[in-house]
């Protein structure tokens, strides 16, 4: 089953959307088999941007990514890598799609609330980036709970 990596920026943290950006994915159907808040440091910024290090908003997007803890999590489900980039949205928050997270939640292009893997390869790198083996769980949550 495919997985993607989702960050929940400093600004979703900042203005206390946590909650609310999470009930779209679980709406969804999707499953969420790995989640912790973490603080990224700049090395680590580093690692996950490398596509970014020679942009002349690379500093800027550190010292952003770096300024508060941030919400990481991985995704399961069908196509989840596209159908998760569908929901979260263009860039920039002004340029995306009404009902996406970055259009209804969102004013500028670099706190655009949300970070999602782009392709299946990237989710890869990025899940092994920021999560160990041990702290992504696969579990059955058909079956019927009991009291
Ligand atoms: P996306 O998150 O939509 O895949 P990327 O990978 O092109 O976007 O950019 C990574 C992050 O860098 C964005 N989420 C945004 O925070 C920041 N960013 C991208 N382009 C700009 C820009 N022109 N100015 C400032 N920040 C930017």
């Amino acid at each position: 089953m495919e997985r993607t990596l989702i960050i929940l920026k400093p600004d979703t943290i900042q203005r206390k959307l946590i909650g609310r950006i999470i009930q779209r994915f679980e709406d969804k159907g999707f499953k969420i088999v790995g989640m912790k808040m973490i603080w990224i440091d700049k090395e680590l910024a580093t690692k996950h941007y490398e596509a970014h290090v020679n942009k002349p908003f690379f500093s800027s997007l550190v010292n952003f990514i770096t300024s508060l803890p941030v919400v990481v999590m991985v995704l399961e489900g069908p196509e989840v890598v596209d159908q998760v980039r569908k929901m979260v949205g263009n860039t920039d928050c002004k340029k995306a799609d009404v009902g996406t997270i970055r259009f209804d939640f969102g004013l500028s292009i670099q706190n655009n609330l949300i970070h999602a893997s782009e392709s299946k390869e990237d989710a890869q790198r990025e899940i092994n980036i920021f999560f160990k083996p041990g702290e992504l769980f696969s579990y059955d949550d058909s079956r019927r709970l009991t009291e």
